[in-house]
This record gives structure tokens, C-alpha cells and sequence, in this order.
């Protein structure tokens, strides 16, 4: 019998061989990592801020930020404290596992306990392309509209957690809490969010709390190498 597959189903395949070669580099460096998607201007680099500042004293952080053109994000990561590199996707509406694999290596892993992905700005493409990384984290925002799980649902449906940010525009914009639950719930039952506003820094200790215990839980079956003695 012929096996048929489309050139996309074949992409993605190579995808997705790539993103488990990325996963063992984090996993034997003992790095936990987090592939934060969101529609352009959700929050993602502010959110990135918010918790390095927080978490500076705590763990090491590095972040690979993806953005269209322009060094700006990675430059705001690294002004906030955190080993970051840039990746300019030259137009592509996405990362990929391909695009990953060069900054993990001009990372130095074995300096760092979280690695945040920042992915490109986009509620549709960067939900099929797996990049190794260990939990997917989207952040809506208030002022996009409580109705984005009911267009988008391949983003809600593949997330690990999700972000409300902006709750501080709530008394200013039409968002229904309601209905946007009701989204989120029909795709993605149970999963765990976080209301919070980045400007305020109302909602966000919760955030870092989950942070934290996945980082701990996955230190359990992922220890640290020993550094070598020194010659
Ligand atoms: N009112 C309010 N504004 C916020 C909040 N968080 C972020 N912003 C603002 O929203 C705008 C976009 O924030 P960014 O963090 O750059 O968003 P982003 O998702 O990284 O954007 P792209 O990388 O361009 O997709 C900025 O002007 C932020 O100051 C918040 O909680 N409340
Ligand atoms: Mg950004």
C-alpha cells in the first residue's frame, strides 16, 4: 500500500524529530523551559520583565526571544537581567525546532535553571510547530476581546497554562469574563490561568509560584550535572 502524506504533514514530522532533539539538550542540561505565545502586543516581553525582576535572586534565567525583525525584545530581556539571544524569523509567522536549535547552542544551558521562548506574535502558526520546550504558555490580554478561545481554538487547546493579562483595563473595555471561559473551558478543561496585569503587578505572585513549583517538580526527575572539578 502507498503511504500518502501532504509536503505540510511531512514539515511538520521533521518538526517534530528536530523539537526531541531540542527537549534531550534541555533535559540533560536540567533547564525547564517555556514556549510563551500570545497575539502581537498581549504582553509577552513585559511578562518576561516582570518575572525576571522577580525571580532574579531565585533561579538563572535565559530567554530566546523571536520576533519578525529587530533586536528589541532580546535587548529589553537582557536590560532586565537575563542571558538572551535573538532569533529574526525574516517574515515566518512562527518559530520552529530548526530555528531553536542554533540559540540553545549559544546559550550557555549549564549557567542557567528556566529558559523562556518568546515566540512571534501570532495566535494561529505557532501552535503547529513544537519547539522542545518543556510547557506552552499562551497570555491573552484584556483588551483582545473575550471571544479569542471561540476563533482560535488550536492555541487554547494546546496550552499547558494560560495567562489573562491587562486585568487592569477591565473597568475600561467590553470583556466578557464569561464567555471567554466559557472558550477556554469547552477547549482546554481545567487548565490553570492566571489573571494578572503586568503594569499593576496585581495577579503575578501566583504566576511565579507556578513557575517556581515546575521548576522544582522537573528538578526532581532532571537533577543538575555536577560541575567538572576544576584542573
Ligand atoms: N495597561 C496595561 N498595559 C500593558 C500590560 N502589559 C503590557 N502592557 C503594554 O502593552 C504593550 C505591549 O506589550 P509587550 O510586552 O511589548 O507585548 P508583546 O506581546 O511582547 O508584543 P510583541 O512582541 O510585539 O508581539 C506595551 O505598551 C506594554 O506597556 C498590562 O498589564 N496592562
Ligand atoms: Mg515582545
Amino acid at each position: 500500500m502507498t503511504e500518502r502524506r501532504t509536503v505540510g504533514e511531512a514539515i511538520l514530522g521533521a518538526n517534530e524529530r528536530l523539537a526531541a532533539v531540542n527537549r534531550q539538550m534541555l533535559d540533560q542540561a536540567g533547564v525547564f523551559s517555556l514556549n510563551l505565545m500570545a497575539s502581537p502586543g498581549a504582553g509577552k516581553t513585559s511578562l518576561i520583565e516582570r518575572t525576571l525582576q522577580a525571580l532574579a535572586g531565585a533561579l538563572r534565567l535565559g530567554v530566546i526571544d523571536g520576533d519578525i525583525a529587530t533586536s528589541l525584545d532580546a535587548d529589553r530581556a537582557a536590560a532586565a537581567g537575563a542571558a538572551a539571544v535573538q532569533i529574526n524569523t525574516g517574515g515566518e509567522c512562527h518559530l520552529d525546532a530548526v530555528m531553536i536549535q542554533p540559540a540553545l547552542e549559544r546559550l550557555d544551558l549549564s549557567s542557567l535553571d528556566l529558559l523562556i521562548v518568546e515566540n512571534v506574535g501570532n495566535l494561529v502558526c505557532p501552535a503547529s510547530f513544537a519547539l522542545g520546550t518543556h510547557k506552552n504558555v499562551l497570555i491573552a490580554s484584556v483588551p483582545e476581546g473575550a471571544d479569542k478561545p471561540h476563533k482560535y481554538p488550536g492555541m487554547y487547546r494546546g496550552i499547558d497554562a494560560l495567562v489573562l493579562n491587562k486585568i487592569d483595563l477591565l473597568p475600561y473595555v467590553d470583556f466578557d469574563q464569561t464567555f471567554f471561559s466559557q472558550g477556554v473551558e469547552a477547549l482546554n478543561p481545567g487548565v490553570v490561568t492566571f489573571p494578572l496585569s503586568c503594569r499593576t503587578g496585581e495577579g503575578l505572585p501566583a504566576w511565579l509560584n507556578w513557575i517556581e513549583g515546575e521548576v522544582r517538580q522537573f528538578r526532581m526527575t532532571h537533577p543538575r550535572r555536577a560541575a567538572p572539578p576544576p584542573q
